[in-house]
């Protein structure tokens, strides 16, 4: 099947980084199409007209649409296919796509698909390095920012895209050669019905896929896949055979692959079972694409690789406290992660800032771990008593209107081995442009101190 060369009278809806990656390779194929934008002044607006004859252009508004005479659309991820002018399109046949699917249409390389409430982005940067260090021609991208369509180039040997559920439900037929679902947690409940609805757009990851890694521990990631398909799991305990694990022994723990011990712990840069869970995943994917999983190449890499910016990232450590900026913490599942990843139980030496937008979510799943791991919870944003409603009437809660404020109250809180967690288990965007701006403004307050 080939999308691009059909006699469908085609639109770009929304102009922002995937919206314009497609109007690029439409008009790079010699495509008519027109693009439609719900904003005034959207952000690629002057680019487009670059590509797209002005009167071909409409913002403003998405009615527009209607009246077109369309019959496929090219819808960005930020707009949901159940915006009333989508929905009534759909319902009358029109066909619904998404930049994903004219990427599977064109690549000409084996490409890797992962997806995950969290870790997305962390995997899919790791596989990449992985592969570049193993000699491969390796191109990351989709919503870790690079749109998918710019990833496109001769003399690759492996695209490796990061995909949301946005993404996954407006793509039809990903078929990808290697396909990951690393967990599934609550996140944008504001646009799915409830975690199933989300589990099932999660789980597109694998349709036609030709090999796939699961989590063991998981069991809303688990395939369904036809006979013969290989499968590898990764597990933070002891795993069986052909399933990546940890297995502790007198000599510390080591990754392994079965009981073939891979890699020490302590020669991992990425801290915390969470981040092992995500090296156990891109040593599972490399397996799976034909390339060595214990190699000194990829040794170096595992010791260097200490994250992105924003996840689990440590600021400072003052006076024996460590700050760790998680401000990418922007759901539960990511908070709960970066709690029990970093935290040592029966010790609660933590104190834990969260609090911002919290995008329908249920807090509940919080409580426990908090009433372990940590001393004080210090909240902030819009959602904070949402989440002080969801805490053990024991935990001590402190509210705050500003980060500001919160950085100057943990500093005299604080008592030396204590870790101070900013993971907000919300998003940024009642207070903050986005989560960086969130976890560069706790960077700044805490080298401050
Ligand atoms: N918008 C309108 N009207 C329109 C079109 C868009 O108001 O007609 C708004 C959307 O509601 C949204 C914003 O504009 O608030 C951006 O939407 P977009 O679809 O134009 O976004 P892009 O610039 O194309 O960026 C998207 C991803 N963003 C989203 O899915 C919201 C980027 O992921 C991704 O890097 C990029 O494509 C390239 O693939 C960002 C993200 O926040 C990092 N992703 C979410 C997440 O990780 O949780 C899914
Ligand atoms: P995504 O692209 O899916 O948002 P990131 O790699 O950007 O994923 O990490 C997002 C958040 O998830 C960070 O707060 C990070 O600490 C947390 N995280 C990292 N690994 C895991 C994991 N294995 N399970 C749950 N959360 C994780």
């Amino acid at each position: 099947m080939s999308l691009i060369g059909s006699d469908r009278v085609k639109a770009v809806v929304g102009l922002g980084a995937t919206g314009l990656s497609c109007v690029r390779f439409l008009a790079s194929k010699g495509m008519d199409f027109y693009v439609v934008d719900s904003r005034d002044n959207p952000p690629g607006l002057e680019e487009a007209k670059k590509y797209c004859p002005e009167a071909r252009i409409f913002t403003g508004d998405l009615s527009v649409l209607e009246t077109l005479g369309l019959t496929e659309l090219f819808v960005s991820p930020g707009i949901a296919l159940s915006t009333p002018v989508l929905a009534r399109m759909a319902q009358s046949g029109v066909i619904m796509r998404g930049d994903i699917d004219l990427f599977c249409d064109y690549a000409d390389a084996p490409f890797v698909a992962i997806t995950g409430s969290n870790a997305k982005s962390t995997v899919t940067t790791l596989v990449a390095l992985l592969l570049q260090a193993s000699g491969k021609s390796a191109k990351a991208g989709g919503n870790l920012g690079l749109p998918a369509l710019d990833l496109l180039s001769p003399d690759t040997d492996f695209y490796v895209l990061e995909l949301s559920s946005f993404q996954l439900e407006t793509t039809h037929a990903l078929q990808a050669d290697l396909a990951c679902l690393l967990n599934v947690s609550e996140d944008h409940m504001d646009r799915y019905k409830d975690l199933y609805e989300y589990q099932r757009v999660k789980q597109k990851v694998y349709r036609g896929c030709k090999a796939a890694v699961c989590n063991k521990q998981d069991i809303l990631t688990a395939p369904l896949l036809p006979e013969g398909v290989p499968v590898r799991a990764f597990t933070t305990k002891s795993p069986d055979l052909k399933e990546y694990g940890i297995l502790k022994d007198g000599d510390g723990s080591w990754l392994c692959r079965g009981v073939e011990r891979l890699y020490h712990t302590s020669d991992i840069a990425l801290k915390g079972a969470h981040n092992h869970a995500n090296v156990l995943a891109a040593l599972a994917m490399l397996e799976l694409l034909g390339v060595p999983v214990k190699s000194a190449a990829v040794a170096k890499v595992l010791s260097e690789f200490c994250g992105l910016a924003h996840r689990c990232e440590t600021v400072r450590t003052l006076g024996d406290v460590t700050y760790i900026n998680d401000s990418k913490g922007t759901n539960v599942g990511a908070t709960l992660a970066a709690l029990q990843g970093l935290g040592v139980p029966g010790k609660q030496n933590m104190l834990l800032i969260a609090g911002g937008e919290g995008k329908g979510a249920d807090f509940r799943s919080l409580s426990k771990p908090i009433k372990e791991l940590v001393r004080t919870v210090y909240l902030f944003g819009k959602d904070a008593q949402s989440i002080a409603s969801a805490l053990s009437s024991d935990t001590i809660v402190k509210r705050y209107a500003t980060l500001d404020e919160i950085v100057a109250c943990v500093d005299q809180d604080s008592q030396a081995g204590d870790i101070v967690l900013l993971s907000p288990a919300c998003a940024s965007l009642d207070m903050y442009v986005n989560y960086e701006a969130r976890g560069e403004h706790f960077i700044r307050l805490v080298n401050a101190l």
